[in-house]
Protein backbone atom coordinates (compact mmCIF):
# COMPACT_ATOMS: atom_id res chain seq x y z
CA UNK A 1 0.00 0.00 0.00
CA UNK A 2 1.18 3.28 -0.95
CA UNK A 3 2.40 5.75 2.03
CA UNK A 4 0.57 8.75 2.64
CA UNK A 5 2.49 11.47 1.07
CA UNK A 6 3.09 14.90 2.67
CA UNK A 7 1.05 16.49 -0.26
CA UNK A 8 -2.19 14.41 0.47
CA UNK A 9 -2.06 15.27 4.52
CA UNK A 10 -1.88 18.65 4.09
CA UNK A 11 -4.63 18.82 1.54
CA UNK A 12 -6.62 16.99 3.78
CA UNK A 13 -6.26 19.72 6.31
CA UNK A 14 -8.27 22.49 4.32
CA UNK A 15 -11.60 22.37 5.39
CA UNK A 16 -10.21 22.85 9.02
CA UNK A 17 -7.82 25.66 7.70
CA UNK A 18 -10.69 27.52 5.87
CA UNK A 19 -12.94 28.23 9.08
CA UNK A 20 -10.05 29.20 10.72
CA UNK A 21 -9.11 31.34 7.89
CA UNK A 22 -12.80 33.15 7.96
CA UNK A 23 -12.52 33.79 11.60
CA UNK A 24 -9.42 36.16 11.31
CA UNK A 25 -10.85 38.26 8.45
CA UNK A 26 -12.12 40.97 10.96
CA UNK A 27 -8.93 41.49 11.80
CA UNK A 28 -7.02 41.01 8.86
CA UNK A 29 -9.35 43.62 7.08
CA UNK A 30 -7.19 46.78 7.17
CA UNK A 31 -4.29 45.30 5.43
CA UNK A 32 -7.11 43.58 2.83
CA UNK A 33 -7.94 46.00 -0.17
CA UNK A 34 -10.63 48.29 1.17
CA UNK A 35 -14.20 48.39 -0.96
CA UNK A 36 -13.57 51.06 -4.36
CA UNK A 37 -9.88 50.31 -4.47
CA UNK A 38 -8.04 49.74 -7.66
CA UNK A 39 -6.33 46.71 -6.90
CA UNK A 40 -3.53 44.68 -8.06
CA UNK A 41 -3.20 41.15 -7.01
CA UNK A 42 0.38 39.51 -7.94
CA UNK A 43 1.71 36.29 -7.78
CA UNK A 44 3.51 33.45 -9.56
CA UNK A 45 2.67 29.69 -10.00
CA UNK A 46 -0.04 28.64 -7.84
CA UNK A 47 -0.39 32.00 -5.91
CA UNK A 48 -1.26 33.89 -9.45
CA UNK A 49 -3.93 31.62 -9.64
CA UNK A 50 -5.70 32.44 -6.54
CA UNK A 51 -4.66 36.24 -7.25
CA UNK A 52 -6.89 35.71 -10.38
CA UNK A 53 -10.20 33.94 -8.67
CA UNK A 54 -10.13 36.57 -5.73
CA UNK A 55 -9.61 39.48 -8.74
CA UNK A 56 -12.59 37.80 -10.22
CA UNK A 57 -14.66 37.41 -6.83
CA UNK A 58 -13.85 40.89 -5.84
CA UNK A 59 -15.06 43.01 -9.37
CA UNK A 60 -17.96 40.65 -9.54
CA UNK A 61 -19.02 41.52 -6.06
CA UNK A 62 -18.66 45.03 -7.22
CA UNK A 63 -15.87 45.76 -4.24
CA UNK A 64 -13.84 47.56 -7.34
CA UNK A 65 -11.80 47.16 -10.29
CA UNK A 66 -9.06 44.39 -9.70
CA UNK A 67 -6.26 42.91 -11.74
CA UNK A 68 -4.45 39.92 -11.24
CA UNK A 69 -0.85 39.47 -12.41
CA UNK A 70 1.93 37.03 -12.52
CA UNK A 71 4.38 39.18 -10.98
CA UNK A 72 7.12 38.58 -13.84
CA UNK A 73 4.21 40.70 -16.04
CA UNK A 74 3.48 43.83 -13.94
CA UNK A 75 3.15 46.82 -15.69
CA UNK A 76 5.27 49.46 -14.40
CA UNK A 77 2.89 52.51 -15.90
CA UNK A 78 -0.33 51.58 -14.51
CA UNK A 79 -1.54 53.17 -11.22
CA UNK A 80 -3.38 51.32 -8.28
CA UNK A 81 -4.48 52.35 -4.92
CA UNK A 82 -2.91 49.11 -3.48
CA UNK A 83 -0.95 45.93 -4.96
CA UNK A 84 -1.78 42.73 -3.07
CA UNK A 85 1.00 39.92 -3.19
CA UNK A 86 0.15 36.14 -2.53
CA UNK A 87 3.39 34.20 -1.94
CA UNK A 88 3.72 30.94 0.27
CA UNK A 89 7.43 31.13 0.98
CA UNK A 90 8.26 34.53 0.88
CA UNK A 91 11.43 34.41 -1.10
CA UNK A 92 9.96 34.37 -4.66
CA UNK A 93 12.20 36.96 -6.41
CA UNK A 94 9.92 38.38 -9.11
CA UNK A 95 7.37 39.00 -6.50
CA UNK A 96 9.98 41.20 -4.38
CA UNK A 97 11.38 43.00 -7.42
CA UNK A 98 7.50 44.28 -7.65
CA UNK A 99 7.04 44.69 -3.82
CA UNK A 100 10.57 46.22 -4.03
CA UNK A 101 9.28 48.84 -7.17
CA UNK A 102 6.16 49.58 -5.83
CA UNK A 103 4.76 53.18 -5.92
CA UNK A 104 1.41 52.34 -4.44
CA UNK A 105 0.57 51.04 -0.54
CA UNK A 106 1.64 47.04 -0.67
CA UNK A 107 -0.10 44.23 1.26
CA UNK A 108 1.08 40.64 1.62
CA UNK A 109 0.19 36.75 2.27
CA UNK A 110 2.64 34.60 3.41
CA UNK A 111 3.14 31.49 4.96
CA UNK A 112 6.29 32.51 6.54
CA UNK A 113 7.00 35.66 8.03
CA UNK A 114 10.83 34.82 8.68
CA UNK A 115 11.40 35.53 4.98
CA UNK A 116 11.93 38.74 2.88
CA UNK A 117 8.40 39.53 2.20
CA UNK A 118 8.21 40.95 5.52
CA UNK A 119 10.80 43.52 4.46
CA UNK A 120 9.08 43.86 1.43
CA UNK A 121 5.32 44.71 2.22
CA UNK A 122 4.08 47.25 3.77
CA UNK A 123 1.73 45.30 5.69
CA UNK A 124 2.05 41.43 6.22
CA UNK A 125 -0.52 38.79 6.76
CA UNK A 126 0.51 35.83 7.90
CA UNK A 127 -1.10 31.97 7.53
CA UNK A 128 1.45 29.69 9.31
CA UNK A 129 -0.95 27.59 10.05
CA UNK A 130 -1.64 27.29 6.75
CA UNK A 131 2.29 26.58 5.56
CA UNK A 132 3.45 23.49 3.94
CA UNK A 133 6.35 21.36 4.14
CA UNK A 134 5.06 19.61 0.52
CA UNK A 135 6.70 21.40 -2.50
CA UNK A 136 3.14 21.26 -4.62
CA UNK A 137 1.12 23.74 -3.26
CA UNK A 138 -2.25 22.95 -1.89
CA UNK A 139 -3.38 24.18 1.74
CA UNK A 140 -1.87 27.49 1.70
CA UNK A 141 -2.89 29.07 -1.47
CA UNK A 142 -7.08 27.67 -0.87
CA UNK A 143 -6.53 29.08 2.58
CA UNK A 144 -5.36 32.42 1.37
CA UNK A 145 -8.31 32.04 -1.16
CA UNK A 146 -10.53 31.72 2.02
CA UNK A 147 -9.60 34.50 4.01
CA UNK A 148 -9.86 36.85 0.78
CA UNK A 149 -13.23 35.43 0.20
CA UNK A 150 -14.32 35.76 4.21
CA UNK A 151 -13.01 39.30 3.53
CA UNK A 152 -15.59 39.88 0.69
CA UNK A 153 -18.36 39.05 2.56
CA UNK A 154 -17.49 40.41 5.63
CA UNK A 155 -17.18 43.93 3.72
CA UNK A 156 -20.75 43.55 2.51
CA UNK A 157 -21.11 41.28 -1.18
CA UNK A 158 -20.00 38.25 -2.45
CA UNK A 159 -21.06 37.62 -5.73
CA UNK A 160 -24.38 36.24 -6.27
CA UNK A 161 -24.49 32.43 -5.69
CA UNK A 162 -21.09 31.95 -4.17
CA UNK A 163 -22.13 30.67 -0.60
CA UNK A 164 -20.42 31.76 2.39
CA UNK A 165 -16.76 30.26 3.38
CA UNK A 166 -18.06 27.86 6.11
CA UNK A 167 -20.35 26.27 3.60
CA UNK A 168 -17.03 25.88 1.10
CA UNK A 169 -15.70 24.24 4.43
CA UNK A 170 -18.15 21.83 4.83
CA UNK A 171 -18.58 20.95 0.98
CA UNK A 172 -14.52 20.25 1.42
CA UNK A 173 -14.98 18.10 4.13
CA UNK A 174 -17.57 16.12 1.34
CA UNK A 175 -14.99 16.31 -1.56
CA UNK A 176 -12.68 14.61 0.94
CA UNK A 177 -14.84 12.12 2.06
CA UNK A 178 -16.41 10.95 -1.37
CA UNK A 179 -14.84 8.94 -4.20
CA UNK A 180 -13.05 10.51 -7.13
CA UNK A 181 -15.30 10.82 -10.32
CA UNK A 182 -15.09 7.57 -12.26
CA UNK A 183 -12.62 6.95 -15.09
CA UNK A 184 -10.56 10.00 -14.52
CA UNK A 185 -7.40 7.78 -13.80
CA UNK A 186 -7.31 6.18 -17.25
CA UNK A 187 -8.07 9.17 -18.80
CA UNK A 188 -4.78 10.16 -21.41
CA UNK A 189 -6.01 13.72 -21.03
CA UNK A 190 -7.84 16.52 -18.65
CA UNK A 191 -8.77 19.76 -19.57
CA UNK A 192 -10.05 22.14 -16.57
CA UNK A 193 -12.55 24.90 -17.69
CA UNK A 194 -14.41 27.85 -15.38
CA UNK A 195 -15.72 30.71 -15.78
CA UNK A 196 -15.10 34.19 -13.51
CA UNK A 197 -13.62 33.67 -10.50
CA UNK A 198 -13.61 29.88 -11.15
CA UNK A 199 -11.45 30.07 -14.14
CA UNK A 200 -8.16 30.54 -11.91
CA UNK A 201 -9.54 27.36 -9.80
CA UNK A 202 -9.69 25.57 -13.11
CA UNK A 203 -5.91 27.09 -13.96
CA UNK A 204 -4.82 25.68 -10.90
CA UNK A 205 -6.57 21.94 -11.20
CA UNK A 206 -4.44 22.12 -13.95
CA UNK A 207 -1.38 22.99 -12.78
CA UNK A 208 -1.50 20.80 -9.86
CA UNK A 209 -2.06 17.48 -11.87
CA UNK A 210 1.16 18.67 -14.12
CA UNK A 211 3.16 19.35 -11.15
CA UNK A 212 2.48 16.46 -9.03
CA UNK A 213 1.81 13.67 -11.50
CA UNK A 214 3.81 15.11 -14.95
CA UNK A 215 0.27 14.50 -16.75
CA UNK A 216 -1.18 16.66 -19.41
CA UNK A 217 -3.79 19.14 -18.62
CA UNK A 218 -5.03 22.76 -20.01
CA UNK A 219 -7.25 24.87 -18.30
CA UNK A 220 -9.32 27.77 -20.38
CA UNK A 221 -12.16 29.83 -19.71
CA UNK A 222 -15.22 27.98 -20.30
CA UNK A 223 -16.64 29.74 -22.89
CA UNK A 224 -13.37 30.17 -25.29
CA UNK A 225 -13.16 26.20 -24.71
CA UNK A 226 -15.39 26.09 -28.15
CA UNK A 227 -12.69 28.59 -30.10
CA UNK A 228 -10.44 26.25 -31.43
CA UNK A 229 -9.46 23.69 -27.77
CA UNK A 230 -12.05 21.54 -28.11
CA UNK A 231 -10.79 19.53 -30.61
CA UNK A 232 -7.96 18.48 -28.44
CA UNK A 233 -11.25 16.46 -27.00
CA UNK A 234 -11.75 12.81 -27.80
CA UNK A 235 -12.85 9.22 -26.30
CA UNK A 236 -10.50 8.71 -23.58
CA UNK A 237 -9.85 12.17 -22.58
CA UNK A 238 -11.98 14.10 -20.44
CA UNK A 239 -13.13 17.70 -19.43
CA UNK A 240 -13.52 18.79 -15.59
CA UNK A 241 -15.88 22.27 -15.52
CA UNK A 242 -15.88 24.49 -12.06
CA UNK A 243 -18.93 26.17 -11.61
CA UNK A 244 -21.83 26.18 -14.32
CA UNK A 245 -21.16 25.22 -17.83
CA UNK A 246 -22.30 27.32 -20.13
CA UNK A 247 -25.88 26.57 -22.01
CA UNK A 248 -25.22 24.05 -25.00
CA UNK A 249 -21.43 22.82 -23.90
CA UNK A 250 -22.07 19.80 -22.17
CA UNK A 251 -23.64 18.48 -25.56
CA UNK A 252 -20.52 19.90 -27.40
CA UNK A 253 -18.65 17.45 -25.29
CA UNK A 254 -20.44 14.78 -25.18
CA UNK A 255 -20.44 14.55 -29.62
CA UNK A 256 -16.42 14.72 -28.78
CA UNK A 257 -16.47 11.41 -26.64
CA UNK A 258 -14.90 13.11 -24.23
CA UNK A 259 -15.83 12.58 -20.37
CA UNK A 260 -17.48 14.96 -18.91
CA UNK A 261 -17.32 16.23 -14.93
CA UNK A 262 -19.14 18.47 -13.72
CA UNK A 263 -19.26 18.54 -9.99
CA UNK A 264 -19.93 22.21 -8.98
CA UNK A 265 -22.67 23.33 -10.89
CA UNK A 266 -25.75 24.18 -9.44
CA UNK A 267 -26.24 21.97 -6.33
CA UNK A 268 -22.71 20.19 -6.64
CA UNK A 269 -19.97 20.97 -4.60
CA UNK A 270 -18.68 24.98 -3.91
CA UNK A 271 -16.28 24.87 -6.68
CA UNK A 272 -13.14 25.64 -3.96
CA UNK A 273 -14.34 22.09 -2.57
CA UNK A 274 -14.29 20.88 -5.95
CA UNK A 275 -10.65 21.80 -6.29
CA UNK A 276 -9.79 19.52 -3.27
CA UNK A 277 -10.86 16.77 -5.39
CA UNK A 278 -8.53 17.80 -8.59
CA UNK A 279 -5.83 18.17 -5.71
CA UNK A 280 -6.93 14.18 -4.76
CA UNK A 281 -6.58 13.13 -8.21
CA UNK A 282 -3.23 14.82 -8.96
CA UNK A 283 -1.74 12.69 -5.43
CA UNK A 284 -3.88 9.79 -7.11
CA UNK A 285 -2.95 10.03 -10.68
CA UNK A 286 1.13 10.26 -9.06
CA UNK A 287 0.68 7.27 -6.96
CA UNK A 288 -0.90 5.24 -9.60
CA UNK A 289 1.84 6.21 -12.27
CA UNK A 290 4.43 5.48 -9.32
CA UNK A 291 5.82 9.24 -8.92
CA UNK A 292 5.82 10.47 -5.47
CA UNK A 293 3.83 14.05 -5.25
CA UNK A 294 6.10 15.53 -2.88
CA UNK A 295 9.26 15.00 -5.05
CA UNK A 296 7.41 16.67 -8.50
CA UNK A 297 10.23 16.82 -11.26
CA UNK A 298 12.19 19.98 -11.79
CA UNK A 299 10.38 22.38 -8.95
CA UNK A 300 11.67 23.59 -5.64
CA UNK A 301 9.46 25.28 -3.03
CA UNK A 302 9.88 28.57 -4.40
CA UNK A 303 12.05 30.12 -7.28
CA UNK A 304 15.09 32.37 -5.87
CA UNK A 305 16.66 33.80 -8.81
CA UNK A 306 20.03 34.84 -8.92
C1 LIG B 1 5.03 30.19 -6.03
C2 LIG B 1 5.49 28.98 -6.85
C3 LIG B 1 4.60 27.77 -6.65
C4 LIG B 1 5.06 26.62 -7.50
C5 LIG B 1 6.52 26.29 -7.27
C6 LIG B 1 7.36 27.52 -7.30
O1 LIG B 1 5.51 30.21 -4.77
O2 LIG B 1 5.48 29.39 -8.20
O3 LIG B 1 3.26 28.04 -6.97
O4 LIG B 1 4.29 25.49 -7.24
O5 LIG B 1 6.68 25.56 -6.10
O6 LIG B 1 6.79 28.59 -6.51
P1 LIG B 1 5.15 31.28 -3.66
O7 LIG B 1 5.56 32.64 -4.14
O8 LIG B 1 3.70 31.22 -3.39
O9 LIG B 1 5.98 30.82 -2.50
Amino acid sequence: MALTSLTGEELATQPANWRRAATLAAEASLALPQRGERVAVIGCGTSWFMAQAYAALREAGGHGETDALAASEFPPGRGYDRILAISRSGTTTEVLDVLGRAKAPTSAITGDPDTPIAGAADQLLVLDFADERSVVQTRFATTALALLRAHLELEGALPAGVPSVPQAAADADRALAEPLPEGLLAAEQITFLGRGWTYGLAQEAGLKMREAAGAWTEAYPAMEYRHGPISIAAPGRAVWAFGELPPGLAADVARTGALLVAGSGAGGLDPLADLVRAQRLAVALAEARGLNPDEPRSLTRSVVLA
